[in-house]
């Protein structure tokens, strides 16, 4: 097993929801966490409560991405994980989407993902050892009704992920992918916590539990890919 203590590992999008369950269980598990995102005040608490740093940014920007890698570096000297869970999502008709709206989703979810990817990897096959975890979507595998912009960038942030774990492997460096189904979280201005979700939805939590998982398997392991869904959801 790997032991995650003292591993220093970025999260993205660990203001709320998924990402501020990974950094909290990366956190329990001994890691030193890199909270980043764009909402200060949320952020700046989540690092405060895992003893972590707190690091504003825009995923999808490359200055923001660079200044990640590199306030990393400065405060702890290593970067060991790298957790692309950064992600925004809205449904609708194709006709009804506008060009911008398009243009979001992929430049959090496809573009945030790869700029970071890129930042950190020099570092990484630099220590020859390291693990890029993306959170994607079972949307990263399916389509369906509204799901155009949303799953056409998450079947293009799983596409940068899969190549990239064929190019980083030789390096010593793991790739994994997680695909969730529905989580209760803010995501698509949704509001968390109702207790009819607890059936119909996972936890943050739990897609938590599966991203340590994957970082804890043993140094020969390599877990490419892990799908979660609720039991209810159909898939
Ligand atoms: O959503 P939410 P989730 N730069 O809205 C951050 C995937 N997923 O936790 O910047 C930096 O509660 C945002 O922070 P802020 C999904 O595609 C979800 O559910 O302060 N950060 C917040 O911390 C996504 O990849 C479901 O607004 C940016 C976080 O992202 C991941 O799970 C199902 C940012 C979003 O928190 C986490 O989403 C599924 C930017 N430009 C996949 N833009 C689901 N919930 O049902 C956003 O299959 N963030």
């Amino acid at each position: 097993m790997t032991d995650l203590t003292n591993q220093v590992a970025i999260v993205t999008g660990a203001s709320r929801g998924i990402g501020r369950a990974i950094a909290t269980l990366l956190a329990l598990q001994g890691a030193q966490v890199v909270c980043v995102a764009r909402s200060e005040d949320e952020l700046v608490e989540v690092a405060h409560k895992v003893n972590g740093l707190a690091i504003v940014a825009d995923v999808s920007d490359e200055q923001d991405a660079q200044l990640v890698v590199g306030g990393t570096l400065s405060r702890y000297g290593r970067l060991d994980i790298v957790v692309c869970n950064a992600g925004v999502g809205s449904f609708n008709l194709l006709e009804n989407f506008s060009s911008e709206e398009w243009d979001r989703m992929f430049d959090v979810n496809v573009k945030g993902t790869f700029l970071l990817c890129k930042a950190a990897l020099p570092h990484l096959k630099e220590q020859r050892r390291g693990h890029i975890v993306g959170i994607a979507s079972d949307a990263s595998k399916r389509t369906f009704v509204h799901g155009t912009a949303y799953g056409a960038s998450k079947y293009a942030q799983h596409a940068v992920l899969d190549a990239l774990r064929r190019e980083a492997r030789p390096h010593g460096i793991k790739v994994s992918v997680i695909y969730p189904g529905l989580v209760d979280t803010h995501f698509n201005e949704s509001k968390p916590g109702a207790p009819e979700k607890e059936k119909t939805h996972l936890q943050p939590l739990d897609v938590a539990q599966a991203v340590r998982y994957v970082l804890e398997a043993p140094a020969h392991v390599a877990v490419d890919e892990l799908m979660l869904h609720p039991m209810t959801q159909e898939w």
